[in-house]
């Protein structure tokens, strides 16, 4: 596929996934709802083709925000066609909940990103600037409700469920899940399977009994931070959504400036991001070079080699590239294309088809891609860049790619998908 052509294709997906000109499902049929970090980096994509479109995708996520500060992972339009339906989060019983139904959980905090993203696409154009003005404020209690509520006492995020940290069943998980014992085993039934070719491609059933346990247990503490962090089974620093924070923490400074902050928030703000930073750094294990999460219950390094190892890479602490070029990421053995797979095929847990555990997303590379043009490593973003483009040009806007086939697997036509391709390929084009 020519970068025309790939680019047709990126704009029929996103304009296939919109909802009325008002929010974008991930995917027609496995994800029929608004999701929380998909729809910030889609209204990336939608600023290469309509800025107000673009705003109007951040404006009806924040307007499910809760009064606590949290964004939900889940914002529902409609009620069905997905599990876990509106009903099994019970937010109507919790006061901090909005009148919409919404998820108790949050997801990686990518949006103050996405938004400075916006402003840079469309050079500051007025309905942008208007956006940041009317959206600081609501960025602000995000990221306040992410420091104050879910700090794990060191400046790490803490998470109460795989899912709030985007990379569901990634082998990151496995230690602190294996130590949860869904019982009783919770009554459901899922409804992504006939959504894939084939079911290996998805979480296992044994993770989405304790995925719906834990959601059972949330729900039943009303969500409520402070009881959780007593008693909940699950709680983890994850060391990629605090890398991210530190990342949007900066892009936050640069909206407060645009907002015209007063500078004690402005101050509180960049104390915020150096206290993440710290965290990440902290996080660093000698031996592989990758930033590890930690469980908060036994206070044990999550020894997993993921993705998320490069959260130096992505907070601005270190370009790790001697790691990502190498063996265990880019560098390995038969990969299609020279792209991270989520998973190394050096852990244990590896499995190429399935989900979070070795397939190559598009949307991480592209977290990776515009960490390394931000750290200056121009060469090695490129590189990235036009090896994603190339994939996408053989698979089309899938969720995610076998990392040796290069085959398309989950959703085939992913919304974050065609949204990164759009940027990608606009800063390819502004390149060549
Ligand atoms: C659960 C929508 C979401 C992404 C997540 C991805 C997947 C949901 C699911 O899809 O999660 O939130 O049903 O598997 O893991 O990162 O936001 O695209």
């Amino acid at each position: 596929m020519e970068p025309a052509e790939l680019r047709a294709t990126a704009v029929d997906v996103l304009t296939g996934n919109d909802v009325e000109g008002r929010y974008t499902r991930p995917a027609a049929g496995l994800y029929p709802h608004q999701w929380s970090w998909d729809s910030a980096i889609t209204a990336v994509g939608w600023a290469y083709l309509d800025g107000a479109r673009a705003a109007t995708e951040l404006r009806s996520l924040f307007a499910a925000q809760w009064t606590d500060g949290r964004v939900p992972h889940i914002v529902y339009h409609g009620r069905g066609g997905y599990f876990p339906d509106a009903g099994r989060w019970r937010t109507a019983e919790v006061p901090s909940a909005p009148p919409v139904a919404t998820s108790g959980l949050v997801q990686p905090p990518v949006h103050a990103l996405a938004t400075w993203r916006l402003w840079e696409v469309t050079n500051g154009a007025f309905e942008i600037g208007d956006l940041i003005t009317a959206l600081y404020p609501a960025l602000v209690r995000w990221h306040r409700y992410l420091h104050e509520r879910r700090d794990d006492g060191r400046g790490g995020v803490v998470i109460w469920h795989p899912w709030e940290s985007g990379t569901d069943n990634a082998p990151r998980w496995d230690v602190p899940l294996a130590a949860i014992v869904p019982e009783p085993r919770p009554v459901y039934a899922r409804a992504d399977l006939p959504h894939v070719d084939e079911p290996g491609q998805r979480p296992t059933d044994a993770e989405y009994d304790r995925y719906v346990w834990l959601l059972d247990r949330l729900a039943d503490a009303r969500y409520d931070d402070r009881r959780l962090a007593d008693s909940h089974p699950f709680q983890v620093t994850d060391v990629l959504s605090t890398a991210i924070l530190v990342v949007a923490d900066g892009a936050l400074e640069r909206i407060a400036e645009v907002a015209g902050a007063p500078s004690p928030e402005r101050d509180e703000i960049a104390a915020w991001a150096r206290r993440g930073a710290d965290a990440v750094s902290g996080a660093r294990d000698a031996a592989t070079g990758l930033y590890l999460d930690r469980d908060y219950v036994t206070g044990a390094p999550l020894p997993s080699r993921t993705i998320a190892g490069f959260a130096g890479l992505v907070a601005g602490i270190e370009p790790q590239l001697d790691t990502l070029l190498g063996p265990d990421f880019c560098g390995a053995l038969d990969l299609a294309h020279p792209l991270p797979p989520t998973t190394s095929p050096a852990d244990p847990g590896f499995a190429p088809r399935s989900y979070w555990r070795g397939p190559v997303w598009p949307v991480t590379t592209w977290l990776l891609w515009d960490a390394l043009r931000r750290s200056g490593e121009a060469d090695v973003a490129a590189a990235l860049r036009d090896a994603q483009l190339d994939a996408l040009a053989n698979a089309g806007m899938a969720e995610y790619l076998d990392p040796f086939s290069g085959e398309p697997l989950g959703a085939s036509s992913q919304s974050w998908t065609a949204a990164v391709a759009l940027d990608l390929l606009a800063d390819h084009s502004t390149q060549v």
